[in-house]
């Protein structure tokens, strides 16, 4: 463990993406403004079922040529030793070319998007991160049922008649993984988004068995512990509570709390904090609350210097161009780091 997580105690810093199909609809529906927070939540926010959200997000959802290319020099410029990038979010829009959907950027683009992130960051000499959803609003057979709690949108769920097999779901979703280890080189982060309090993750996401095939296809991979229930580890309400003593790499080799470091941070555990620069994870082309620079550059000093990673977010909008006010911020913390010889 301690090989696979020497580059990425160095790191300190890294830039997180969250782009997919709600990337194009951007915080709207039917011209009204969903409202404030993770935007990238729009289809259960509004209700629909995918065939209605996916109307009216693949027309919006168009990559440029090159926008990778402009994403890995983003990070590079900034200091970034690694990107970690959405190849799925709830929604389950993949963004490669898999072989067990259709529902993936292939079909929809013609493209690979998830080879072209990668080859671009591998160009600019970044580690690769991959954001995979464990939960997935698209798949006939996720049980929302047995994913007591979490959030399934409601008019997909009416509709939703048939029997649903969660072996089915996890079968896929195994096999995704399969794909996403197989076809795109050296991985570095698995980023699993997320289980609940209410879980038993073997049982709903076959959680233990997924971190043995990782490990058993490639072993330099680290992966944080959203696979997991608290206390065991998990998604603890983005906190922090419950997982100082837990750690144990059986559950993933990190814990991603949002904020409320403790001052002496937390002590052997590693720890990435993962944070919006505006409220918003997914493009939202009503939130306009950013963070200074300053502030941004101020929440890196103060978690590298309590031992942990700074993942900022982007949120490119549907044709994958990074918004020019986190351009602008990613570009004044990579000049702080050059001029105070961290770069
Ligand atoms: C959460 C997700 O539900 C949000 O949409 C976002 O991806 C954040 C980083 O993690 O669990």
């Amino acid at each position: 463990r301690n090989a696979r997580m020497e580059w990425w105690r160095e790191a300190r810093f890294g830039m997180f993406v969250h782009w997919g199909l709600y990337s194009g609809l951007a915080g709207t529906w039917e011209g009204k403004s969903i409202g404030g927070g993770g935007v990238e939540w729009l289809q259960t926010r509004v209700g629909v079922d995918t065939e209605t959200y996916t109307k009216a997000a693949k027309p919006k959802f168009v990559p440029k040529p090159g926008f990778a290319k402009a994403w890995a020099k983003v990070a590079k410029d900034a200091g970034c030793k690694y990107v970690v990038f959405t190849t799925k979010h709830h929604e389950g829009f993949y963004l490669g070319d898999s072989k067990l959907t259709d529902f993936d950027g292939k079909d929809f683009t013609g493209r690979d998007l998830i080879k072209e992130i990668t080859d671009a960051l591998h160009e600019e000499g970044l580690k690769v991160g991959f954001y995979h959803s464990i939960i997935d609003w698209h798949h006939a057979d996720y049980d929302f049922k047995a994913a007591k709690g979490l959030p399934y949108p409601k008019q997909a769920a009416e509709k939703a008649t048939e029997p649903r097999d969660q072996q089915k779901y996890i079968k896929y979703l195994h096999g995704q993984v399969d794909e996403l280890l197989s076809n795109y080189g050296k991985v570095d982060v698995i980023w699993w988004d997320y289980s609940s309090t209410q879980f038993d993750g073997d049982a709903a996401w076959g959680a233990a068995d997924l971190i043995k095939e990782v490990r058993a296809k490639q072993p330099g991979v680290i992966m944080n512990n959203r696979l997991y229930r608290r206390p065991e580890a998990g998604f603890s309400g983005m906190g922090t509570h419950n997982v100082t003593d837990r750690m144990d790499p059986q559950y993933g080799d990190f814990v991603t709390p949002e904020n409320n470091i403790p001052a002496n941070g937390l002590g052997t555990v590693d720890w990435e904090t993962c944070m919006t620069m505006n409220g918003t994870w997914g493009f939202s082309e009503h939130d306009k609350a950013w963070k200074s620079t300053e502030k941004l550059i101020r929440n890196l000093i103060d978690i590298a210097s309590k031992g942990g990673n700074y993942l900022l977010n982007v949120g490119p909008t549907g044709d994958g161009t990074i918004p020019p006010e986190s351009v602008e911020r990613m570009e004044a913390m990579g000049a702080w780091l050059k001029k105070n010889g961290e770069a």
